[in-house]
């Protein structure tokens, strides 16, 4: 007899012979997040700035979505809208000086009870230990390009190497070990490319010739928007310090310091505590130097020999540079060490690929590519995040499971990180429960990116972390496939109105635009709608008691 093969929804059932004498066999499924990661440096959504192989590799092998949002783009809020599926002010981790309770639902803990090997490996950044899992090695904080400090099942370890490439080898003695009668849910989650972008051993001064193509609005002037775009401190020219992130030291001003080597015996981490609060009065040289200490002593000679020729040139121009000149040069030098630590992640998001293929996992596995947000790279002339600007509030998402998702399919259906969880949970055949406020994007997957009748046509957004590092003033919003209504408030109260279709780049807010005032009454409501329908009312009054100060960082 022949047998038919209906794929139908993957990992359910594949063949329908089979469906009714075996129980389904479930997907394993695999989360790579990086931080900070953007869509512009990753040469499947069109890049021109570096190339990523195996990245590309995953959206030429399932889905590309184009169309995917975060609703409060920086790191820890945005992590913990992944793990619950549920918004910022629901979960209650606004900003990232909030602790994570932990003891709340999430995806992964859902995914357990349901009989899942789980393990976090990597960045966690919500300051409380993770649960539902059963093997987690998390970075202290930030953590450090260079030998990383983790805390692994509670025990603080320092390892050996470049953190990438330790994060991966974490992850494949993770898979190594999982016991092969059950799933397992991995999330894999990257410090690259996180500020201050220190290349691995192998690609120092790989891109010290490139000339990176600038972006069209590298030399904004902030006109045609309010005081928030004005106001902000993530301009490459004026806030982008030349020995943190250009990495302009000189050998000799990097020698040990005993004050600092006594702060990191204590903390383990020089991004933590102290050195940040002095990181903030302009110490950016005494976090380098901690952070280039932790490298060995041959490491470090390479790294000098590496940087010498950046070094030697900024001290021929650093008097003539001013104004365009200066961001252009150091748009430059960002661009170099930024697409470098994007090639160390992308070879190990290859090696990881490598892998699970060589143990024929790769085509029950699902996998995930995402970012915790958007970042800004020379666009408006800045560097980091945080705004509801496009660069950001969009993320990029690459998904991976053949038997369900058609190879090299892109969606522009608006979808969001809060979908992770209840995605997940749907395709392991475990119940959404009805808290979750993503939605799951089976159908969106498995209809070749189209958006089914009824899917979401605006996305929430809200940021909260003001007064704090680069000045980013509260904001939330919302938008829709063609607008974007943006409130500033706090020390402000400010509307901003971009129609992305003119003004892709959102440069001139129509707000007071009588042409748009039809547009503008029907945002605002739909934005009142949309605030009631995720239980973000009164948004301006609540968030005063939400963020604990700069200090609490
Ligand atoms: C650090 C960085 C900031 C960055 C925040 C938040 N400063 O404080 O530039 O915005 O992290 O980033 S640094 O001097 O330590 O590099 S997040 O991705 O973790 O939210
Ligand atoms: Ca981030």
């Amino acid at each position: 007899m022949k047998i038919k093969t209906i794929v139908k929804t993957a990992g359910v059932c594949a063949v329908s012979v089979a469906c009714s004498k075996t129980a389904p066999q479930r997907p394993n499924i695999i989360v790579i997040m990086t931080d900070d990661h953007t869509c512009q440096a990753m040469s499947c959504y069109g890049s021109e700035l570096v190339q990523t192989p195996n990245l590309d590799r995953l959206a030429a092998e399932g889905m590309r979505m184009d169309a995917c949002y975060v609703p409060n783009a920086i790191s820890g809020p945005s992590r913990a809208c992944i793990l619950t599926g549920k918004y910022s002010h629901v979960n209650g981790f606004t900003d990232n000086s909030r602790t994570f309770d932990g003891s709340q639902q999430t995806f992964p803990k859902l995914l357990h009870e349901a009989g899942y090997q789980t393990a976090m490996i990597g960045k966690w950044h919500l300051n409380s230990e993770p649960q539902g899992f059963d093997y987690w090695s998390i970075l202290e904080g930030q953590g450090e390009y260079y030998s990383p400090l983790f805390i692994e099942n509670g025990t603080k370890v320092i390892e050996d190497g470049y953190v990438t490439d330790v994060i991966t080898d974490k992850a494949l003695s993770f898979l190594d070990e999982a016991d092969p009668s059950k799933p397992f849910m991995m999330l894999y989650y990257h410090k690259a490319p996180h500020r201050d972008w220190m290349p691995a051993q192998r690609h120092l001064g790989m891109n010290e010739d490139k000339v990176y193509p600038e972006p069209a609005t590298l030399l904004d002037d902030y006109k045609g928007r309010g005081r928030a775009a004005a106001e902000q401190e993530m301009m490459i020219a004026r806030h982008m310090w030349p020995d943190w992130d250009l990495k302009l030291m000189k050998p000799s001003e990097l020698l040990e310091d005993e004050a600092d080597s006594a702060l990191l015996a204590k903390t383990g981490n020089a991004n933590v505590d102290d050195v940040s609060r002095a990181n903030k009065a302009g110490n950016g040289a005494r976090q380098f130097r901690n952070a280039f200490n932790r490298m060995n002593e041959q490491e470090k000679q390479r790294w000098n020999e590496a940087y010498a020729p950046r070094i030697k040139e900024w001290e021929a121009v650093k008097d003539s540079l001013d104004g365009d000149g200066l961001t252009r040069w150091k748009y430059q030098q960002y661009m170099k060490d930024y697409c470098a630590v994007v090639t160390a992640l992308d070879e190990n998001v290859g090696r990881l690929l490598d892998y699970l293929e060589e143990k024929g996992q790769l085509d029950n596995t699902i996998i995930i590519y995402t970012s915790d947000q958007g970042f800004f790279l020379g666009e408006h002339g800045w560097f980091d995040k945080r705004f509801m600007y496009e660069e950001c509030q969009r993320t990029p998402m690459l998904v991976r499971y053949p038997s369900a998702i058609k190879a090299g399919s892109t969606s522009k259906a608006l979808a969001m990180n809060i979908d992770i969880a209840p995605t997940l949970l749907d395709y392991a055949g475990v119940d959404v429960p009805s808290d979750i406020q993503g939605l799951s994007l089976r159908p969106v997957l498995e209809s070749k990116g189209k958006a089914p009748k009824g899917w979401r046509d605006a996305v929430y957004y809200h940021y909260y972390e003001y007064p704090s590092w680069h000045s980013v003033k509260r904001h939330y919003g919302i938008r829709t496939e063609r607008y974007k209504l943006i409130h500033f408030y706090n020390d402000v109260d400010e509307w901003e109105l971009y129609d992305m279709l003119s003004d892709p780049y959102e440069l001139h807010s129509v707000y007071d635009d009588p042409a748009y005032a039809d547009v503008r009454e029907d945002m605002h409501e739909r934005l009142t709608a949309l605030q009631k329908q995720v239980g973000d009312t009164d948004p301006d009054e609540k968030n005063s008691e939400f963020f604990q100060g700069a200090d609490a960082l």
